[in-house]
């Protein structure tokens, strides 16, 4: 909700567009299915670019739809340079790249360096090549260790966990007698680690990088960017806990000092292209050691993750917010905000059930698009949807499978139309054969309620106030209230009164606490909902405030 308040002229900023930018992350197989196969794919996705556009962000993240057999939902990629047939062809990906331009769309890809899929060609010819070869040096080929003195290398090599649950070790050949190897996936056995201490596999990635930049594509996302390197001699790990995953860098496997090289040599290589490629990463730790990854010579933005996960609690975000802030001034970029993604728990549950839930979500993203950096939007949180709990035996989630979480809560296909027809507009045209295809997630019931042509008939849902949010915030960064150069100065008051002010011009407040609040001194430019009559926020909202 925006308020009558103006701004004053400060001059134009000279921000890099990236630093100001708002992306759009989409989940292409639950975005728009184009063919009615029940699985969102390019063409959907190129019939609703219109849509990301008239949100006013600046760019697209789309996690991957290179080849792979899905058993992570294309975490696990056979062909790093192609299309998968269940998403389209490249030729669909050049249309919608030279759509998302001409529309003023940045499309940023996924790249996933850690791992690739046990159906790559490389992994498949090291599994043929056997143990010695130099195939099987790209990937982590280990003799495995003995239970008893007649037994041979019926234990993997250490006691690392998978982050799906279980080993992170399987073996090559289980039935062979010669081949007695085992191989590391620090995800599923469908995902085997590349050997990043073996320079032909930097090499193949940079070819990779060169192959989607050739062509245009403005950025990427890099997959579990922090854990390409493992110790040396890849000794047992303190406890049997999941090595790569949560906020602590674990030196066994994450944060090793030599990936650094990597991102410095994958910068050299963004700038040899006009305009410069971004680099964006997925570096799960906590803000001090994240940010180093953010070095002016190594990549532009990487996700506070710190961030991303927090429930709804004034003095946590403070806490972090704090530490964040640290970190921007020790090296330099500021922090690149989520509150959701395709891995986690939609904010509205992690913030309370139903109506509560919902109601802070909507502020907590407010919030969010008036902080210093850049801000990410998962697809479906500009509509508030909630994480559905998927029938058990619809969940494909590999996490699932082996003991863990499941993600698929909120994958869930988009619901476009209160009609409930073709899954509520998420399949554009019945499939050619006679009786339409289930998608791949079931539809909660009153999925409707949340649908994009119900909430763009009303100036008060959360997708107008998404709109006008990101509209205000351009204008603001034009204006040059808003600069690269701000940053965040955390504390929560009275009444749980959370405030970051940015700039001595400009703060966000977020009413965390059970009692209105009275915002600070200023004028509020903008809300998550009206202001009570008294110009108090009421609990659960969020204001952005002009000071002069
Ligand atoms: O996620 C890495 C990662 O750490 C997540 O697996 C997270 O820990 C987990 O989802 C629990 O929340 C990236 C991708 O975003 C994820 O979808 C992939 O499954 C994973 O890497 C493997 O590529």
């Amino acid at each position: 909700m925006t308020h009558d308040g103006g701004t004053p002229p400060r001059g134009p900023v000279t921000a890099e567009w990236w630093q100001s930018a708002v992306i759009y992350q989409v989940y292409p197989r639950s975005f728009t299915d184009g063919n009615g196969d029940g699985v969102g794919d390019l063409a959907g996705l190129i019939a609703r670019l219109p849509y990301i556009a008239s949100l006013g962000v600046d760019g697209v993240w789309l996690t991957p739809f290179q080849p792979s057999p899905q058993v992570d939902q294309g975490y696990d990629v056979s062909d790093y340079c192609g299309v998968d047939p269940l998403f389209g062809t490249m030729e669909d990906f050049d249309r919608l790249l030279d759509l998302a331009h001409s529309l003023g769309l940045r499309i940023l890809l996924d790249v996933v360096p850690n791992h690739c899929s046990s159906a790559h060609p490389l992994f498949q010819e090291a599994l043929a090549a056997g143990p010695g070869s130099p195939e099987r040096e790209l990937f982590h080929f280990v003799e495995g260790r003995s239970s008893s003195p007649d037994s041979r290398s019926d234990l993997p090599p250490n006691n690392w966990q998978s982050v799906f649950g279980g080993r992170a070790w399987s073996r090559a050949n289980p039935d062979s007698e010669t081949d007695t190897e085992w191989y590391l996936h620090l995800f599923s056995a469908g995902q085997p680690d590349w050997n990043w201490r073996n320079p032909a596999v930097g090499d193949y990635f940079e070819n990779v990088l060169r192959f989607w930049f050739d062509k245009g594509v403005d950025g990427l996302r890099i997959d579990v960017a922090h854990a390409l390197f493992k110790t040396d001699g890849l000794p047992d790990a303190p406890s049997e806990s999941p090595v790569v995953d949560g906020l602590r860098s674990n030196p066994l496997v994450s944060d090793q000092e030599e990936v650094h090289e990597v991102y410095r040599r994958w910068r050299r290589l963004a700038e040899k292209y006009q305009p410069h490629r971004l680099l964006v990463g997925e570096v799960n730790l906590e803000p001090a050691r994240a940010a180093r990854y953010t070095r002016r010579d190594e990549m532009h933005q990487a996700f506070a993750f710190a961030f991303v996960r927090l429930g709804w609690d004034a003095a946590t975000w403070a806490e972090v917010g704090t530490e964040l802030e640290a970190a921007r001034k020790l090296h330099g970029a500021a922090p690149t905000w989520a509150l959701e993604n395709h891995d986690i728990v939609r904010s509205a549950n992690r913030f309370g059930s139903a109506e509560l839930g919902a109601r802070r979500a909507r502020a907590a993203l407010v919030a969010l698009l008036g902080l210093p950096g850049s801000a990410y939007i998962y697809q479906g949180q500009e509509l508030g949807l909630p994480e559905v709990d998927v029938p058990v035996a619809a969940r494909v989630d590999p996490m699932w499978a082996r003991g863990g979480v499941t993600r698929d809560g909120a994958r869930v296909p988009l619901p476009w139309t209160q009609d409930a027809a073709l899954t509520h507009g998420f399949t554009l045209q019945e499939p050619a054969a006679d009786s339409a295809v289930a998608p791949w997630l079931p539809v909660p019931a009153g999925w409707g309620d949340y649908a994009v042509d119900l909430q763009e008939q009303d100036p008060g849902s959360l997708l107008a106030t998404v709109k006008d949010a990101v509209a205000l915030r351009r204008r603001l960064w034009e204006d040059g209230l808003f600069t690269a150069d701000d940053g965040g100065t955390w504390r929560v008051e009275a009444g749980n009164l959370l405030l970051c002010e940015r700039s001595p011009h400009f703060l966000v407040a977020v009413a965390m606490g059970t009692e209105p609040v009275k915002p600070p001194a200023g004028v509020v430019l903008f809300s998550a909902f009206p202001l009570a009559e008294d110009g108090w926020l009421q609990p659960g909202n969020a204001a952005w405030i002009r000071r002069n």
